[in-house]
């Protein structure tokens, strides 16, 4: 709306040379007087740039708003419109404080239990497929799958159909070296030579991105210990990653370690370029990974099983279906499960 100031200044025949045509204002910037351009710098820096709650495709994605508004205030990163935001902007997310000390002690014990192997040159625990991985050691970690913290972001990133393409755990201790970095699509990803294929386009307002991995914390991980890290932004990248970086990521800026608390989550896009850093903490490191993809796309032809000795809920199960086209051959994982969208 044009405020009180726009007409008068318009009235007067001022330098401000202001109009208007089809509801939209036509303002040269370059010919505005000091103290106006002051204001309407104000303005727009006082407007926010998305109203939220006016937006019906938010609305379309949660009946209630999450539990944040107001309640949750000092909490910023429950707000899911900054999440969106860091998301797209880094291609990855940190939310801290996801699992209560309680469920982060149950989900560490039961692993416990396990009595794995001394991490060596296998960093990795309860993959599948094949089989059901470490969703048979219990069900919190089903529970994991459709946690309400993850699904309204995944629900951004993947829209209403998705599964889940494969899980492992990933536990290193000290000493224990660095992966390569690597990103699954775009230019940097071992397959950039084939077909090209749109890896994270941004249309209508929308990402839609294929592959997103939910990286549950169990262990504190950042700069001080190592574990997941990556080149923020580079999801966007068109160009490959260069040869020194792919070397001695320990030694480029670009690279960080980010870091993420034990009860944590880290969602990443595998279009970003990521890796593992050496582990140079005391503790164990200990993080659940579960990759998630839209219901039309596989990584593998095989499947993550349904686990034997765990009932899962009916949207659990739906995220063990084989791929379909979205709607059409794979059920919406968010139409008729509205109960369990909220807190
Ligand atoms: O968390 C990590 O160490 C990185 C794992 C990884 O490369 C992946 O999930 O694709
Ligand atoms: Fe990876």
């Amino acid at each position: 709306m044009r405020g009180k100031h726009d007409s008068a200044t318009r009235r007067r025949g001022s330098a401000a040379h202001a109009g208007v045509s089809a509801g939209v204002e036509h303002v040269n910037y370059l010919k505005l007087k000091k103290e106006e351009l002051q204001k309407r710098t104000i303005e727009i820096f006082e407007k926010p740039l998305i109203n939220v709650t006016e937006s019906s495709y938010y609305n379309t994605l949660l009946e209630k708003p999450l539990e944040t508004q107001g309640q949750q205030a000092n909490n910023v990163m429950n707000d899911i419109e900054l999440q969106q935001y860091l998301f797209d902007l880094q291609g990855y997310l940190v939310i801290e404080n996801v699992l209560s000390p309680e469920e982060l002690a149950t989900l560490n014990r039961l692993i416990d239990q396990q009595e794995l192997p001394t991490p060596g040159k296998v960093q990795r625990f309860g993959s599948a497929p094949d089989g059901s991985g470490f969703l048979e050691w219990g069900k919190p970690f089903c529970e994991l799958l459709t946690h309400q913290k993850i699904m309204p972001i995944l629900r951004f990133r993947l829209g209403d159909c998705f599964r889940l393409d494969r899980i492992y755990g990933m536990y290193m201790r000290e000493g224990m070296p660095k992966g390569h970095l690597h990103a699954d699509y775009g230019a940097t990803s071992s397959t950039s030579g084939a077909q090209p294929g749109e890896y994270y386009p941004f249309r209508d307002n929308q990402v839609t991105n294929g592959f997103v991995v939910v990286t549950w914390v169990l262990s504190d991980t950042g700069p001080d210990y190592g574990g997941f890290c990556c080149i923020p932004g580079s999801h966007k990248s068109n160009f490959k990653l260069p040869q020194q970086i792919n070397q001695s990521p320990e030694d480029a800026p670009c690279v960080i370690i980010p870091s993420a608390p034990a009860g944590s989550v880290i969602l990443f896009t595998e279009a970003l370029t990521h890796g593992t850093a050496a582990w140079r903490g005391k503790h164990e490191r200990r993080s659940l990974l579960y990759k998630y993809c839209v219901s039309h796309m596989v990584w593998t032809s095989r499947r993550v099983q349904l686990p034997a000795n765990v009932e899962l809920t009916p949207r659990q199960e739906i995220l063990f279906s084989d791929p379909g086209d979205p709607h059409r051959f794979f059920p919406s994982l968010f139409e008729g499960f509205e109960s369990e969208q909220v807190a």
